[in-house]
């Protein structure tokens, strides 16, 4: 049977499948059963320097395609978060997991960092530049001097495996933007994508939820092409010591197969979560297993990067 063993950094997971964060990741009894599911591991909830109640409810919807949420980042604080996380280490001493952060305002990220690199915390740490949600915000990683600056100040301050949540891009100058950024530090991993922002979903004649005029972040079916799509570039352009993390649209154990053959080194599962529960990663795990086995692929690297483009045929005017 194929087996679905996976690296990021020096890190070794026994699945190639978790959580996005976000999702079945806000305390400790939602971090427990992830952790107790068939994932390789979880990330945590997004944590800010002081804990946050996030935006006015209703703030997430469920569509048939997908989902759309305004959460605001709602989270119980970086200590919660890092005492958990030890928590976990303790009792899984080589199970690696992941602790997602970031900063509200400029100064946010030195306090961040400091406390991170004071802490026993041996994971891995994923900093957010891609929320679309806090109202007056902008997405920072849309802003490439501002991921610089970020990057510059956090690296010089914290020396463990760290990477980035990346929102999409849509724009091939922007991809080359952002990938010549990244490859300037020591990074270990990005998380490529964040939901789509600003998206609207109406049900009826109002809007699916409250927030910024019914405005979020588009997650599930709807962002397959453009997670494959950045996965895919980003593979192309970033410096190979830096693995990928795909998410966006997986239903499914092939959506999973799809993004490993763009490059993922590891598959986020985030509004599939929401809507399944933990159980969906004995699901996609026996799916993507089932998939390699009828192709006879043992292992990822046997696919992983290895999609195919047709080759392209001379079209006459006519
Ligand atoms: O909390 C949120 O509103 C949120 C975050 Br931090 C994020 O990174 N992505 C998202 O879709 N929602």
């Amino acid at each position: 049977m194929a087996e679905l063993t996976t690296t990021i950094g020096g890190f070794h997971f026994n699945n190639t499948i978790m959580n996005g964060a976000g999702v079945w990741c806000y305390d400790r009894k939602e971090l427990s059963a992830v952790d107790t599911s068939a994932a390789a591991t979880f990330v945590t909830k997004t944590a800010t320097l002081a804990p946050r109640a996030g935006n006015p409810k209703p703030r997430m919807a469920a569509t048939d395609l997908g989902s759309i949420n305004s959460m605001g980042l709602p989270n119980k604080g970086l200590d919660y978060y890092l005492q958990v996380v030890e928590e976990f280490h303790q009792a899984n001493p080589e199970k690696p997991y992941f602790l997602s952060t970031t900063g509200t305002s400029p100064d946010d990220f030195g306090k961040i960092f400091t406390k991170i690199a004071a802490s026993n915390f041996s994971g891995l740490v994923e900093l957010n530049l891609s929320c679309p949600n806090v109202v007056g915000k902008p997405q920072i990683a849309y802003d490439f001097a501002a991921v610089e600056r970020i990057l510059t100040q956090v690296t010089g301050i914290y020396h463990g495996p760290l990477g980035v949540k990346l929102p999409p891009y849509f724009d091939l100058v922007h991809f080359q933007q952002i990938a010549d950024v990244l490859n300037q530090f020591p990074l270990t991993f990005v998380n490529t994508i964040n939901s789509v922002g600003n998206g609207l979903v109406i049900q009826d004649e109002t809007a699916a939820i409250a927030p910024k005029g019914g405005l979020g972040g588009i997650g599930g079916g709807y962002i397959k092409p453009m997670a494959l799509a950045n996965v895919r570039v980003l593979r192309q352009l970033l410096k190979p010591e830096i693995n990928i993390i795909g998410t966006g649209g997986v239903e499914t154990g092939r959506d999973v197969f799809e993004l490993i053959l763009c490059g993922a080194d590891m598959v986020g599962v985030a509004t599939q979560l929401g809507k399944e529960g933990p159980k969906v990663f004995a699901r996609l795990t026996e799916e993507l297993t089932a998939i390699m086995d009828a192709k006879g692929y043992k292992r990822l690297s046997d696919f992983r990067g290895k999609l195919q483009v047709p080759e392209a045929r001379e079209v006459a005017v006519h």
